[in-house]
């Protein structure tokens, strides 16, 4: 076989995962290079340019710790990043840090295979290269699903995908737009679609929990108030389970105060918007009852909001505890069904029986349209791993050994897969957390094991089959002690015909989830294997 570059790592993706790797890899002379399937940095941010999409995590907060000269000098100009202010950013920290040069762009990885202690990689263009370690910063809501419904290709008019969406923003006005899904992408999307298509007629299967961002701009004195105090505020993060510094863990029950004084609780977080409202009580996520409370009052709010009373009973979400499921923020979803040019179309009991050349058809009805947009999320967690064929020594293919569900140890290494890592994998704290906050932790412990193995000189680092098998173990105790399986939800994988179900992230919170990782290292990078 001929081996067209040899390099020391390859990183796959150049979001903000693979971008903090390729610069802490620089940095300490290894020869790094990242491969990203488009043509630019940004990772789940180059490709959800969909109307209205913008972080759910303040600005503030959602951004790099690494580098307080970074830090000091990027100026969020609004409190939840737009679309376009982070795609800028990650441009922006990637010319800072001379990375570009080191990012083969529109190059996917297709296949990796171990072989002597080195991992043979090739590409959609038929380069080979060996490299030591494979690092999969392949993000987790990065595999765009789209469902197979009958007569796809009959339709005649346009189609999109929330989660690839086209560089040139399309026009909806003077335009009828059918669009599916009631997801975080469909709840930011749909206010906006609205104000200029001239219908919008919205496909929901199930109504969602979703509360007011109450987003503004960034006023200047907060900003740099902020900044002068980051190092506190990243430290609070740190010691929180999310990873957001003002979501400190609750310390009373949601029945330690009488009805009057909850309701208050969950008025005062409603008005201040964000998530504050999971946060108010420290069993809203462990006790079904603790939870009604916090759902009642927001689904009161839907009926207070939404003027036609049908509609807003359909809006209001009753087959999941609120918070199980991605709790969506928004900006006027719920007042943008108030509008004239707006239809709900409740099919949870009518699935789309088939797309038709004008429209869809559910409940043997034919709703017309000109534009379809799926807002219909992503084959979460793994969809990204699992395109690429990535196989052992033994030519065993890791989607194979993850045919029944991914099994990981510390959500960083699985077993048998020697020398390859994933930066937030299943069963770590990721998407359960301020995602950039849970990237630095796993590329910093990744890059000191990686460190660790050279100057011993080892050759390779495998993670030990039973330690993994206890993380997993730990992982589905800490996830059923909660709610949160209780939810049909992409975090169990429900969202993707044919997927295996298991609860795949960490929900023990980022501070024992650090705790934990921290400790093996102190024993001796205990369940990690060297050879
Ligand atoms: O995807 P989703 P998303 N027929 O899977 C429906 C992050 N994110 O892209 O609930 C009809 O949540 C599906 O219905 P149901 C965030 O972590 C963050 O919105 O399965 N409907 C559901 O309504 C988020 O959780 C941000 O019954 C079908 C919707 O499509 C994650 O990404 C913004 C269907 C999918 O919802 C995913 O969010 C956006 C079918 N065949 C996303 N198939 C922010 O930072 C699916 N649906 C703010």
């Amino acid at each position: 076989m001929n081996i067209d570059r040899n390099l020391d790592t390859v990183i796959v993706g150049a979001g903000f995962a693979g971008m903090y790797c390729l610069h802490k890899q620089i940095q300490d002379g290894f020869n790094a290079e990242i491969f990203e399937k488009a043509d630019d940095v940004g990772g789940t941010w180059y490709w959800n340019k969909y109307p209205g999409a913008r972080c759910d995590i303040e600005s503030m907060d959602y951004s790099y710790s690494f580098s307080d000269e970074l830090q000091q000098e990027w100026n969020w100009k609004e409190k939840y990043g737009t679309q376009p202010e982070i795609l800028e950013y990650a441009r922006f920290v990637s010319k800072k840090f001379n990375l570009r040069e080191k990012i083969n762009f529109k190059t996917s990885i297709v296949k990796a295979r171990f072989i002597n202690k080195k991992w043979i990689v090739q590409t959609d263009n038929d380069l080979i290269i060996e490299c030591k370690y494979l690092i999969l910063a392949t993000g987790n809501l990065s595999t765009p699903n789209t469902p197979n419904i009958e007569g796809i290709s009959n339709f005649k008019g346009r189609i999109y995908h929330t989660g690839a969406w086209p560089e040139k923003m399309p026009e909806f006005e003077g335009r009828k737009v059918g669009i599916i899904g009631t997801g975080s992408s469909g709840v930011q999307s749909i206010p906006v679609i609205s104000e200029t298509a001239q219908e919008l007629l919205v496909f929901q299967r199930t109504a969602n929990f979703s509360l007011p961002a109450r987003h503004s701009e960034l006023p200047i004195n907060k900003r740099e108030n902020y900044k002068k105090n980051y190092k506190k505020y990243r430290e609070l993060a740190q010691n929180s389970s999310f990873g957001i510094a003002k979501y400190q863990p609750p310390t009373k029950s949601a029945f330690d105060v009488n009805k009057d004084e909850r309701d208050e609780i969950y008025e005062n977080a409603w008005q201040e918007g964000g998530q504050a409202m999971l946060f108010a009580f420290t069993d809203l996520l462990t006790n079904k009852e603790a939870n009604e409370t916090a759902a009642n009052f927001v689904r009161n709010k839907i009926r207070k909001i939404v003027k036609n009373k049908e509609t807003a009973e359909k809006l209001c979400p009753n087959d999941h505890p609120i918070g199980t499921k991605r709790l969506c923020l928004d900006s006027n979803y719920f007042e943008t069904y108030n509008k004239e040019n707006v239809s709900l179309i409740d099919i949870s009991n009518h699935p789309i029986q088939k797309i038709t050349k004008k429209g869809l058809v559910t409940n043997d009805i034919e709703y017309e349209f000109d534009d379809l947009v799926f807002a219909t999320g992503f084959d979460a967690m793994t969809g990204a791993v699992n395109a690429i064929e990535i196989l052992n020594e033994e030519n065993i293919s890791l989607k194979s050994v993850w045919s029944k569900g991914p099994k990981t140890y510390l959500g960083i290494m699985v077993s048998d897969f020697p020398n390859l890592f994933m930066i937030t994998g299943p069963q770590s704290p990721g998407v359960k957390s301020q995602m950039i906050l849970s990237i630095e932790q796993h590329v910093n412990f990744i890059h000191d094991l990686i460190i660790h193995k050279k100057n011993n000189k080892y050759l390779q680092v495998n993670a030990n089959r039973n330690k993994q098998d206890e993380w997993v173990n730990h992982n589905n105790e800490v996830a059923n002690a909660t709610l949160y399986p209780l939810a049909h939800s992409w975090y169990n994988g429900d969202n993707i015909v044919g997927k295996s179900r298991n609860f795949m992230p960490y929900v023990g919170g980022v501070a024992n989830y650090k705790n934990i990782c921290d400790e093996k290292v102190k024993n001796d990078y205990e369940g990690f294997e060297f050879l």
